[in-house]
């Protein structure tokens, strides 16, 4: 009984002995580096993978950030017609011109020009000289024969763009021949053709002299680059451009539009 009681403590101890043996002798890893991303993942527009699993809160957030990764849009410019940008001075709320070349403007890869060969209406039906197409046909040079010419006072035109899509940036070419400051540049995306239910990305208008409200954004010297609005990812189908003449005859013109973004679904 006791020889008994002797083998079976001997095995208690020899496997206590061989479990401790396996435990000391357990690799322990050293930390490792963090992993790779796979190819193909891409960091989204908040710099976050976008394949994260994230909290309900997260995820409202990741929701209204525009999935894709940022790139630098193309923007093709025109010559400039004059050199230097003189701000004329008896106009107020106009912003210094920045001197250098505008820096370049970044949205979700895939975005482009929607506006190219779009339609083209106006309050005008009929333009003082050159044709409502000329302002989506890609051509953006300072001549005289390069612009739609709309009568004095607050005139506007419209692009409709086919289909809804979500707005990046939009490009305003005026008549950029001269450094002239245009008045009343609102701009405009809406779901209708009417703008009856339309969301303003831009206001310069800082006397309301054209009646849609005080606009909180500064005037602009027109230059070759055109004037680059950010628009936030808006969504619509419509954009309209408002103006109220300019600092050099009083009338309005359309050089171009462009309107970035990418068709919605
Ligand atoms: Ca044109
Ligand atoms: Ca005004």
């Amino acid at each position: 009984m006791k020889s008994l009681q002797r083998v079976t403590c001997l095995g208690l101890v020899s496997a206590v002995a061989i479990a401790g043996m396996l435990v000391g002798c357990r690799r322990v890893e050293p930390p490792q580096p963090p992993a790779a991303q796979p190819p193909g993942s891409e960091l989204d527009a908040a710099g976050t993978e976008s394949d994260q699993p994230a909290g309900p809160e997260a995820e409202s957030e990741v929701a209204k950030v525009p999935v894709g990764k940022l790139v630098a849009i193309n923007i093709e410019l025109p010559a400039p017609a004059f050199r230097g940008t003189p701000v004329p001075l008896s106009e107020p709320n106009v912003e210094k011109p920045l001197g250098k070349p505008r820096p370049p403007f970044l949205a979700p890869e895939g975005t482009v020009n929607l506006a190219r060969s779009k339609p083209v209406a106006a309050g005008d039906p009929a333009p003082a000289s050159g044709e409502l197409d000329l302002i989506t046909d890609g051509s953006k040079e300072a001549t005289d024969f390069s612009f739609a010419e709309l009568r004095p006072g607050t005139e506007w035109v419209q692009v409709d763009l086919g289909q809804e899509a979500t707005v990046y940036a939009v490009v305003i070419w005026h008549n950029h021949a001269q450094a002239r400051v245009y008045r009343d540049v609102i701009v405009q995306v809406g779901e209708d053709p009417d703008f009856i239910d339309a969301k303003t990305i831009f206001n310069n208008d800082y006397d309301n002299s054209s009646g849609m409200g005080i606009g909180g954004q500064m005037g602009y010297v027109e230059t070759s680059e055109g004037k680059l609005i950010d628009c936030k990812g808006v969504e619509g189908r419509y954009v309209r451009f408002y103006s109220r003449g300019n600092t050099v005859d009083g009338k309005n013109h359309y050089t171009e539009v462009e309107i970035y973004g990418r068709p919605t679904g």
